[in-house]
């Protein structure tokens, strides 16, 4: 055991525009005291304006990558954000290496409508990192997605009983920015007025880093969810004012 920060492990995809995806959690986890190591999943051709392309990460690449990390550091949590067409490699790495803490952030299009995921790693995605997963952060969309169920209250029970521990359905995009908690059995409603901004570009992904970090550093998961929408919040309120399309959040 080190004194040294808590580090976090990222697998998610590229955004060469630094709003999603690795960048995004590489600043989340800095913020937060924590050490981001990463694994890109997929590389993505786009900007504030939109996902213009995605281009596969060789599985090979991607797991050794994963191993070799694993075998250098002490991985204290673990964020899984778009898998593109990774969800078998890394489900197959998380199944043995069982490492704690792990924040499934289910992404599965772009707001711009892309598709993040192929549809095997969609089922991959269910069958498979659900279970392994210590909290899962759909939005409502993804939620509805992955359940078939439009009640979030409803969705919130399917996804624990598909195999998801907690569960948080983030409601930044509703009139009333409310996030659904279901910890333990208990519904939590978590609320906060909407803030308008242009720049929100990756509230997911700083979302689901957010809550890995704060479960790195010992927090429960209703504590890490609560400081987690604070610290999105606070993201939004200072974002930089970058791109002519929806800005980053960080
Ligand atoms: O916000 C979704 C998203 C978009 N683009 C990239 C991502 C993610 C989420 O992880 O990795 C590259």
């Amino acid at each position: 055991m080190t004194n040294g920060p808590k580090v976090v492990l990222s697998i998610a995809g590229y955004d060469p525009s630094s709003g999603a995806g690795i960048t995004a959690d590489v600043k989340t986890a800095a913020a937060h005291g924590c050490f981001a190591v990463t694994c890109i999943s997929a590389m993505t051709i786009q900007s504030t304006q939109g996902v213009r392309g995605i281009e596969p990460v060789p599985d090979e690449v991607i797991r050794r990558t994963l191993q070799e990390l694993n075998d250098d550091f002490e991985i204290a949590a673990v964020r899984i954000g778009m898998l593109g067409w990774a969800a078998q490699v890394v489900a197959d790495f998380l199944e043995s290496a069982k490492l704690p803490h792990v924040v499934l952030d289910p992404v599965i299009k772009s707001s711009s409508g892309a598709s993040l995921i192929d549809a095997t790693g969609l089922h991959t995605l269910r069958s498979r990192l659900l279970p392994l997963s210590t909290v899962v952060t759909p939005n409502v969309d993804e939620a509805v997605e992955l359940t078939g169920v439009s009640d979030r209250q409803e969705a919130a029970r399917v996804l624990h009983e598909m195999g998801g521990g907690s569960v948080v359905i983030t409601g930044g995009h509703l009139t009333e920015a409310v996030d659904l908690l279901y910890v333990d059995g208990r519904i939590e409603e978590l609320r906060a007025p909407k803030i308008k901004s242009r720049s929100t570009h990756g509230t997911g992904c700083a979302f689901a880093t957010s809550l890995a970090c704060g479960l790195a550093n010992g927090g429960t998961v209703r504590e890490a969810a609560v400081e987690a929408k604070a610290f999105v919040r606070l993201s939004i309120e200072s974002a930089p004012h970058v791109g002519k399309g929806t800005g980053p959040v960080l």
